[in-house]
């Protein structure tokens, strides 16, 4: 069913770049498994309910926000609606990559985005960029910490409370680590910089602005010691991996630490997932109408069906990520008694300082209060990839090398075989 429609996708893709025109045709771009992809029919149907019009969903998607940022820098690809996470928004904003949102057009009644909004996502999105505010580009999707996804038959709470874990030569081979540069980055460089932090000398703010050479050495240094221990650099792969038993550690997002939880429960096996005591980054991915849009109307659509709390809650259930959409609606979908209270007072206000949900998907207070969110490096970017390159790059070098060297091998001696051939069938050839 998933080919078949992927296929349709492709053939309303190719239409549309052969004709050029597609005012009934809306291209997103989203990461993969972040969408329960049922919504997306419905979309179609709602859109035609409220404007009478057509619409069909083009659904592409990336595993790295870096990705899908060329596409669009680079690429100039007419995708309506694209979701990167809060650096990448400001990149965009600082590079005029965006066009500003009209929900005004759409109306009182069915404008989820305005009804839903949280006002701690709006605070946050106002910090992305101090120039421009974010809010009025930009709808939050899903948020959540980056931490470590843990075995807990194996690995213990203590052992998984500190970034050093990656480096722990109890679970080297074990080790998973998100192919994402910013997202290890900042994690290790709070690692390293810990004294610092305790100290006061320096802010988790700092860090998160910190891409001199000196810090990109350390890191460097630090993650070449980790990489003979890793199993493997997954953009997707890190979470079933883990549910198999084959992973006992994970450096990962905090929804797929939800999904893999629950897979792994139903067979036997047993995950946890914390932020480390250390600090972490808190990240905030957002829906988004880039400047080479050409569906700007039925993209704002788009952007306020997301935010319907009951397509919200589906999301979320489908994918493990949790929904910015700060109605109550969603945060009562959330609540199971069986589990501890958390401190959720600055996302929904003072009536939930003590929920009952799960504290992976909405991190208490005061772990909130121990992250902070990243931010665009602006052309320094170029300086971690190199690096993060180098760290993976030779990781593969020896092997890579000789595979090179063997199939250079075999096209020098297919060439010449087949030039003495040549050779020999027509002697008086010029
Ligand atoms: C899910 C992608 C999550 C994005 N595959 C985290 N920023």
């Amino acid at each position: 069913m998933k080919i078949k429609l992927l296929a349709f996708a492709a053939l309303i893709a190719a239409a549309v770049s052969c004709t050029g025109e597609r005012a009934d045709v809306l291209k997103v771009y989203n990461w993969s498994d972040y969408i329960d992809e049922s919504v997306l029919p419905e979309f179609e149907e709602w859109y035609k309910e409220m404007t009478g019009e057509e619409i069909h969903v083009v659904y592409q998607t990336f595993d790295v926000n870096e990705t899908m940022l060329s596409k669009i820098e680079k690429g100039h690809e007419d995708y309506d609606v694209v979701c990167p996470s809060d650096y990448i928004i400001e990149r965009m904003l600082n590079n005029g990559l965006l066009l500003p949102l009209d929900f005004a057009s759409i109306p009182e009644d069915i404008n989820y985005i305005e009804l839903n909004r949280s006002p701690y996502i709006q605070g946050v999105f106002r910090s992305i960029n101090p120039s421009i505010d974010a809010n009025e580009y930009s709808v939050a999707y899903m948020w959540g910490t980056t931490g470590i996804l843990y075995n807990s038959d194996e690995v213990t709470l203590e052992e998984a409370s500190t970034w050093d874990i990656i480096r722990n030569p109890k679970f080297a081979g074990r080790v998973l680590i998100k192919d994402a540069p910013r997202d290890v980055y900042g994690p290790v460089l709070i690692y390293l910089k810990q004294n610092e932090l305790k100290e006061g000398t320096v802010t988790l703010e700092d860090l998160m602005h910190d891409s001199s050479d000196e810090s990109i050495a350390a890191v460097e240094a630090y993650l070449k010691q980790v990489k003979d221990g890793v199993l493997g650099w997954e953009a997707d792969f890190g979470k079933e991996q883990m549910t198999k038993g084959r992973g006992l550690v994970s450096l990962n997002w905090s929804g797929d630490a939800v999904w893999a939880i629950e897979e792994a429960g139903e067979v036997g096996v047993n995950l946890d997932y914390l932020v480390p005591e250390e600090g972490s980054t808190v990240w905030f991915d957002g829906w988004v109408i880039p400047k080479y849009a050409k569906n700007i109307k039925a993209a704002t659509y788009f952007i306020d069906f997301m935010c319907r709390p009951d397509i919200a809650i589906r999301n979320m259930e489908e994918t493990g990520y949790v929904s910015a959409n700060g109605s109550l609606e969603v945060l009562e979908s959330q609540i199971d008694e069986e589990l501890e209270p958390v401190d959720l007072s600055y996302f929904f206000g003072e009536e939930a300082s003590a929920v009952r949900v799960d504290p992976v998907l909405y991190p208490d207070r005061a772990v909130i209060e121990r992250c902070a969110l990243e931010h665009d490096w602006g052309a320094d970017t170029d300086k971690l990839l190199a690096m993060w390159s180098r760290v993976k790059g030779d990781n593969a070098g020896v092997s890579t090398i000789v595979v090179i060297v063997l199939a250079a091998a075999a096209i020098i001696v297919v060439l010449v075989t087949k030039g003495r051939k040549k050779r020999h069938r027509n002697p008086y050839r010029r």
